[in-house]
């Protein structure tokens, strides 16, 4: 990809949008535009063509997004349905009517059926039903990747989605109410070591499987479907394992230094029982990830500290 291209990521103050400015930059992409929310709209269809009409853009990152963990799935699913299908259909339609030819969408692993075989692969999407704790925007995004195709189809974009497993590292949501769950642990961790409290509380039964990926190995992976010309379909992106909502609690308290005793409250959901992707439609072609999930933990615990460590207390819940 040319060096020079002109570079619309959609989303960059989020975390996956800044983790794909910091790696642009790092590899000499020199014309990176950014918009932030103040100053361009995404759900104003009106301001997005605009946009697009006097930017001159040759490739979209479209990152940005209404995302949230269990909780805020469940609690708000008509913002969840409603952002997230307006941005996707405002920013590929504007792009496709000023003529960008190539766009990454980013969708997730709830895209794929609650109860599917694992590990997960791209062709068992929308063979069964849902998990109901996060089907709005799910079908959101299945209607982003499905926009994708379909403009590939009828107009000749070369638009590719990415379905990345549940995703952590710098720039995420520490808010207990809104966060995914491995922001959620590092900062009640964190919380417990600093007040010496005796016990953690994990939400459900701590037997759910999860995998997680950091955000610049999702980063990289972007970058190489770029590079090595990938035009169309769907790619997941992920590690290759798993492990339990136990488990990940225990590596977190290990890499924090709590050593009190782990609490599971089961009257909080816990979703779909297990998501592990297979990635080999992306291994094949010579991407993997490269970062361990303890190192990946210590990292992000080490951001975490920096941003918020001496409020983390004072944060929202
Ligand atoms: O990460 P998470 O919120 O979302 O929760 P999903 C994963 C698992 O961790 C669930 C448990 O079984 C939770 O009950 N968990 C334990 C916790 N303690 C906590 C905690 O303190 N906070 C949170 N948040 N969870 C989301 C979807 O599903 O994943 C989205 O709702 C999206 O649509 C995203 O796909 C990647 O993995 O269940």
């Amino acid at each position: 990809m040319n060096k020079q291209a002109r570079i619309f990521v959609a989303g960059h103050r989020g975390m996956v949008g800044s983790a794909l400015v910091r790696r642009l930059v790092a590899d000499g992409y020199g014309n990176v535009v950014t918009r932030t929310r103040a100053e361009l709209d995404l759900t104003d269809q009106a301001a997005v063509n605009r946009f697009f009409e006097s930017e001159q853009i040759d490739v979209v990152l479209l990152a940005a997004a209404r995302v949230g963990g269990i909780f805020a799935n469940a609690s708000q699913p008509g913002e969840f349905i409603y952002e997230n299908l307006v941005i996707e259909t405002n920013v590929i339609h504007a792009a496709y009517r000023a003529r960008v030819e190539r766009l990454v969408f980013f969708g997730s692993s709830c895209i794929y059926p609650k109860q599917c075989p694992q590990p997960i692969r791209e062709e068992y999407l929308l063979t069964s039903p849902l998990e109901p704790t996060n089907d709005a925007y799910a079908i959101a995004k299945i209607a982003g990747l499905k926009l994708c195709e379909a403009y590939n189809r009828e107009y000749g974009t070369q638009y590719v989605a990415l379905m990345p497993t549940n995703l952590y590292g710098p720039n995420d949501n520490y808010d207990l109410n809104s966060s995914h769950v491995l922001p959620a642990l590092l900062r009640k961790a964190h919380e417990a070591r600093m007040s010496g409290a005796a016990t953690l509380t994990v939400w459900g039964s701590g037997t759910p499987c999860r995998e997680f990926l950091h955000v610049d190995d999702l980063a990289a992976a972007t970058l190489f479907v770029l590079e090595h010309n990938l035009t169309d379909g769907l790619f997941n992106v992920g590690v290759g394992e798993d492990l339990s909502i136990r488990e990940l609690a225990e590596c977190i308290c290990k890499v924090v230094g709590f050593e009190g005793e782990l609490v599971f409250d089961a009257s909080k959901p816990d979703g779909t029982p297990r998501k592990l992707l297979d990635v080999s439609r992306l291994t094949q072609i010579g991407w993997r990830a490269t970062i361990g999930l303890e190192a990946g933990i210590a990292a992000t615990y080490q951001d975490f500290v920096k941003a918020h460590g001496s409020t983390a207390a004072a944060m929202p819940a």
